[in-house]
């Protein structure tokens, strides 16, 4: 919607200045096309989002698109995502483990900024654990090596506080600190990290990351990650009044809006390439709760709602991570501020989701 409100708004005062001018009239329309054509090449590097129909790329495709404009981000994934989807803008089927196919796609649309999101998640990578290494790590070194060949000037990749393990500290877990992630996806992920971090220090890859808490959004279900209880308890609190949860009532998690994680996301992509100071990947805290504490603000919206307390196999991952975390160099190096509170993002989840379920 910004882009097309600048647009417009360009273009209104084109014309009116072309109006003004004595030039002949009868040119106004070819004067309209030039203008346009014109304004839409000077748009924003072109953008390719790998993964763009996971819970973080639907939300990143619509928030890059309303920026920059359509045709600036080409959606990609595995397999075609909704109809409503595909058609919002230009959309290719990408296998992110294809070395190939990412690099045609680079090539045929220009692409000069990749959002890899392309992965398996906590709890879904247990159960298969070969192709969550696989996917998490060859999908980032196909992007590292074709950024490192100059065909990408800037990749953005996500970490996450999976990274933490057992014997980190779990309050106000620092950006510097004893990481024995006991999960596959864990390992994956500050593996990558380190890579990152490598390919940026010998080859100049410009390559930013941030290590995402629980992400709660409205526009996608639950996605395999441990914290995605925080987004199914807000479902099934409106279409059955009640939810069991997979975690102790009070297994306290680090927790972020998706409207927050989108802005963190594309704030760290848009800084000056100095202000980014730690290249394996930052820190990033929004609001902390527990499962006892987020059923209690949704009951101040449905009173009836009831919450039942059944721990599985995640209450060992979700004991491994952090109870909150020191986000102050993402504050410091990037201008970062989170905005939501769970009461506000109560409100605008139940609010969305009332409108779709
Ligand atoms: C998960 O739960 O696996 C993810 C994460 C914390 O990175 N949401």
């Amino acid at each position: 919607e910004d882009y097309a409100f600048n647009l417009q708004t360009a273009l209104f005062e084109h014309v009116l200045g072309f109006l003004k001018s004595n030039q002949s009239k009868q040119n106004l329309f070819f004067e309209i096309v030039i203008f346009v054509r014109q304004k839409t090449s000077e748009m924003h590097a072109k953008i390719l989002i790998i993964g763009a129909c996971g819970q973080i790329g639907t939300e990143l495709t619509k928030k890059l698109r309303s920026q920059y404009g359509k045709d600036a981000v080409i959606a990609s994934d595995v397999r075609k995502g909704s109809p409503e989807f595909v058609n919002s803008g230009p959309f290719e089927v990408v296998n992110a483990l294809d070395f190939n196919q990412v690099e045609t796609v680079i090539e045929k649309y220009q692409i000069e900024d990749v959002y890899l999101m392309a992965a398996l998640l906590s709890a879904t990578a247990e159960k298969n654990p070969a192709f969550a290494w696989d996917l998490n790590m060859n999908s980032l070194f196909h992007v590292l090596n074709l950024a490192k060949a100059g065909k990408i000037k800037k990749i953005f990749w996500p970490s996450s506080i999976a990274v933490f393990g057992p014997t980190t500290p779990k309050d106000n877990t620092p950006q510097y600190t004893v990481m024995e992630p006991s999960t596959v996806y864990g390992i994956s992920k500050q593996s990558g990290e380190r890579w990152c971090e490598y390919y940026h220090n010998i080859f100049g890859v410009d390559v930013r990351s941030i290590r995402y808490p629980g992400l709660i959004s409205w526009s996608t279900p639950p996605g395999g990650g441990t914290t995605d209880y925080a987004v199914d308890i807000y479902y099934k609190a409106l279409s059955d009044g009640k939810y069991e949860c997979f975690l102790s009532e009070n297994t306290e998690l680090p927790m972020m809006y998706m409207d927050d994680a989108i802005r963190a996301t594309i704030s760290i992509m848009d800084a000056p390439k100095e202000n980014i100071k730690i290249r394996s990947s930052y820190n990033l805290a929004g609001i902390s709760f527990t499962p006892k504490e987020i059923a209690a603000e949704i009951k101040k919206h449905i009173p009836d709602f009831s919450i039942s307390y059944v721990p599985d196999f995640r209450q060992k991952i979700a004991d491994s991570w952090p109870s909150s975390i020191d986000d102050s160099y993402a504050r410091k190096d990037w201008g970062w501020k989170h905005e939501f509170d769970l009461e506000s993002m109560t409100k605008d989840m139940l609010e969305h989701l009332s409108e779709n379920v």
